[in-house]
């Protein structure tokens, strides 16, 4: 392939020997086998539409800067046509085999539904016929229930029945699109199911047609035969105050509350988890263990500011921490991948910094897929997990796990045991070290 619409080659893999080459992939090999699968089934990478093509580097405080190849078309048809050329190229030029999108990314809204569906279906057209020519799979679609006015009090969990019906029926349409496009999964972020003020908010009412909404999308989904799988964003706050699927725990208490569970897993994204007080390495373990991990939003916070930046990520040792917990789960989903809710600095203005941006993703999940899939190789966590809890293994440890101890049992164990042995028989954690040893592993995973 020679240069695409966007002006850049396609993007090579280089390896280290150039570390300062922003236009090629040091660690990322699509065809690399990592822990007995490809870099690519691992990692199954997918371009946020939203961020790549809308989105025009605006922050709370200041104006897109963002330069782009189709900014010269002003008709919104048009350019919403164009743009799905683009975007498939740049798909193509980066090697990344998955898109995701809203629908509100990739057509102009009408007056009604009605017209907003008809525009609606005819980029579809163009995309359907897109995937047919280069292979692309949807890795999940959504609907954008939060931007127009309509959802200000909340879309599923409005107090108008009237904006109710109109999420359900913007929905509808998204459920036809996914199996028309052969969706993996369907997202359900809750931008605006939350409230500002819990005075005048029947938390309980709200709540239960949020159920409804779910339920009558899981009902729609058999009518018309989607098999995607549905997921749930979690992310606490903004725009709400309150956001009803804060985190992971909170998702999944309801989704089992309302009989959802069977139906739904979840899509993570590291900057909710750390909005909500967790680390993303703790939201992707919550889900596994529950067997509730069903996709990732990887991208990063900002240690110092408190909103949800979307940065691309960066930091090796979360991609590690998150890889670990993908490679302990034997894959993401399966049908999930890693798409990348994120977006250049403002600072990064160019169209080729769209592509750096992305491969700088790609290339810190690929390295901590190589450095978790050390890890796991060597047992090292799994070492220290075994010897931490090795007293639930044998004796009356063992008896609690099977649930046969009895508070009567364990207190004649310990009645008589001096306070001295009952801390030593804890062990020191060494953590220290063991922060040194995932560094260790870090810089030699690497370096093979
Ligand atoms: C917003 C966010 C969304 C969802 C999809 O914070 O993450 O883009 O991923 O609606
Ligand atoms: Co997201």
């Amino acid at each position: 392939m020679s240069k695409n619409l966007w002006g850049i080659d396609p993007i090579p893999f280089v390896g280290t020997d150039d570390v300062r080459e922003g236009l090629g992939f040091h660690y990322y090999q699509a065809d690399r086998q990592v822990a007995g699968k490809s870099m690519k089934d691992w990692l199954r990478f997918a371009v946020a539409y939203w961020h790549s093509f809308d989105q025009r580097l605006v922050d709370p405080f200041g104006d897109g800067t963002a330069q782009r190849p189709y900014d010269a078309i002003t008709d919104p048809m048009e350019l919403a046509l164009a743009k799905v050329d683009y975007a498939f190229d740049f798909y193509q030029t980066l090697g990344a085999p998955f898109f995701c999108f809203h629908d509100r990314d990739i057509a102009p809204e009408g007056d009604t539904l009605r017209e907003s569906n008809a525009n609606l279906d005819r980029v579809v057209d163009r995309i359907e016929q897109r995937q047919h020519e280069t292979g692309m799979k949807l890795l999940w679609n959504t609907s954008n229930l939060f931007n127009s006015p309509r959802f200000l009090k909340g879309a599923a969990t409005s107090p108008s029945a009237k904006v109710f019906a109109y999420a359900a029926g913007q929905l509808k349409h998204s459920l036809e699109i996914a199996k028309r496009l052969g969706a993996e999964n369907y997202v359900f972020w809750g931008g605006r199911e939350g409230y500002e003020n819990l005075w005048n908010t029947d938390l309980k009412r709200e709540r239960d047609h949020q159920a409804r909404f779910f339920h009558m999308a899981v009902d729609y989904a058999h009518e018309i035969g989607l098999d995607a799988q549905f997921l749930i964003e979690p992310k606490p706050k903004e725009p709400t105050t309150h956001q009803y699927d804060f985190d992971a725990a909170t998702a999944m208490e309801f989704l089992r509350a309302y009989d959802l569970d069977k139906d739904f897993k979840l899509n993570l994204e590291g900057n909710h988890a750390n909005l909500a007080g967790h680390t993303f390495q703790h939201e992707v373990r919550s889900a596994r263990i529950a067997g509730m991990l069903g996709s990732l939003d990887a991208n990063q916070g900002d240690k110092l500011i408190g909103w949800d930046i979307d940065e691309f990520p960066s930091d090796l040792y979360e991609t590690t921490a998150v890889m670990w917990e993908v490679l302990a789960a034997g894959g993401i989903g399966p049908r999930g991948g890693l798409n990348f809710d994120a977006k250049p600095r403002r600072s990064s203005f160019t169209a080729e910094d769209l592509f750096r941006a992305h491969i700088v993703g790609m290339d810190a999940y690929a390295a901590g897929l190589m450095v978790a899939a050390k890890m796991h190789e060597d047992g090292f966590i799994e070492g220290i997990l075994k010897d931490r809890y090795a007293s639930f293994d044998a004796g009356f440890g063992a008896e609690v796990d099977r649930g046969a101890g009895t508070l009567a049992s364990l207190e004649a164990e310990v009645l008589d045991t001096p306070a001295q042995e009952l801390v030593n028989s804890l062990g020191s954690d060494h953590l220290e070290s063991l922060k040194a040893t995932i560094n260790n592993y870090m810089i030699k995973a690497l370096a093979e």
